[in-house]
């Protein structure tokens, strides 16, 4: 495909054949994109037990990378237990005083798949941090690793030669800010190559709650990101980060967490997502297949409330956020994807159930 493309590119103008060529080429796959877009929604709607027919999985060795081979059909392993999607309450107070440790780990990224990582507080995404307008936040970040790493709070302003120094193995470093601006903020650790950080593992969320939020029965985060792996485990190939060769799409660290482990709610319950693409570098477009929100916050503003128009997706480039507010009436299992399929396939699905649907063939 990438090979059509470069000679439609290369050949545009020089004969009709050519053109055709091109033609089908784009035709056969916007067919097949929206055929398997179609299929996706079909199965969503059709209640399936667990959304496994919503979303076309991934063919994992088709992934042109030299890690770890994923299976995204993949059942839970016994004893799973997904990371808590709750949002955290905001912290108590208005100034906040958080100790937070860089490890290098091993962590579970998917069914029976272990690697590497490079974290804040030995979880990828690092915690989710909540707070006010006004509030301060005094972190002492301290790096219990055996390489040097740093941090960058998107969530307030500050000199970078002060705050986002490097901090050696075995040194910590304090890092203050004021939440001036509200809005749900990506942390990243900054040393170079960053990207290599940050495909490690190293990033997480600072929620700064705008002063009119309404009440919601759920509140829930859901941090995106891609994952990048190692054979064996081991360190990824930074080549592969740069190549955009990744192995995983995943909401809070895990392949298909909340496929596996759906989020249970019930009907007429009204919910809030705030989502995060913590990238390093792929776009989000989070869509809960049989909804449409009612209110979008995106970037510390409101582009849509209620008794106005709705909305089918959130989109968000590396290191923007915000939420989605809806309120689904009727049971049944209402997939969440990102609408950017090839990255859903590769393991950027949930499920909110929804009261007690019934499962198809199963009722
Ligand atoms: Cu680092």
């Amino acid at each position: 495909m990438t090979t059509s493309f470069a000679d439609t590119t290369g050949s545009r103008g020089r004969g009709s054949l050519t053109d055709r060529t091109d033609v089908r080429v784009w035709t056969a796959t916007i067919t097949a994109v929206v055929f398997l877009a179609l299929g996706a929604s079909i199965g969503a709607l059709a209640i399936s037990k667990d959304a496994e027919s919503s979303v076309p999985a991934a063919d994992s060795s088709a992934a042109v990378t030299t890690g770890q081979s994923i299976d995204f059909n993949a059942t839970a392993p016994a004893g799973f237990e997904a990371r808590d999607p709750a949002a955290p309450a905001p912290l108590p107070g208005t100034v906040h005083d958080v100790t937070l440790h860089i490890k290098e780990v091993s962590v579970a990224i998917a069914p029976g798949v272990k690697q590497k990582v490079w974290t804040f507080g030995g979880t990828v995404p690092g915690p989710v941090y909540r707070g006010k307008v006004g509030d301060t936040f005094r972190f002492t970040i301290v790096n219990d690793g055996a390489i040097t790493h740093s941090m960058d709070f998107h969530s307030g302003m500050v000199s970078p030669s002060v705050a986002m120094v490097p901090i050696d193995p075995g040194k910590s470093h304090v890092y203050t800010f004021t939440a001036e601006h509200a809005g749900i903020y990506m942390y990243h650790c900054g040393t170079p190559p960053v990207l290599m950080h940050i495909g490690m593992g190293m990033y997480g969320a600072v929620i700064i709650d705008p002063p009119d939020l309404a009440p919601v029965d759920h509140e829930y985060v859901m941090l995106q990101s891609e994952l990048y792996t190692g054979k064996h485990g081991a360190d990824p190939d930074l080549n592969n980060m740069l190549a955009e060769q990744y192995d995983a799409v995943v909401f809070n660290g895990y392949a298909n967490q909340y496929k596996l482990a759906p989020i249970r709610v019930e009907p007429n319950d009204r919910i809030r997502v705030w989502v995060l693409d913590d990238g390093p570098s792929q776009s989000s477009s989070f869509h809960v297949i049989g909804t449409i929100f009612d209110t979008v916050y995106k970037e510390g503003a409101y582009l849509l409330q209620p008794g106005a128009g709705g909305s089918q997706a959130l989109d968000l480039m590396p290191a923007q956020g915000g939420f989605v507010e809806f309120t689904p009436t009727e049971a049944g299992s209402y997939a969440f994807v990102t609408h950017k399929f090839n990255d859903a396939a590769r393991g950027a699905v949930g499920v909110f159930q929804v009261g007690d649907a019934p499962v198809m063939g199963h009722s």
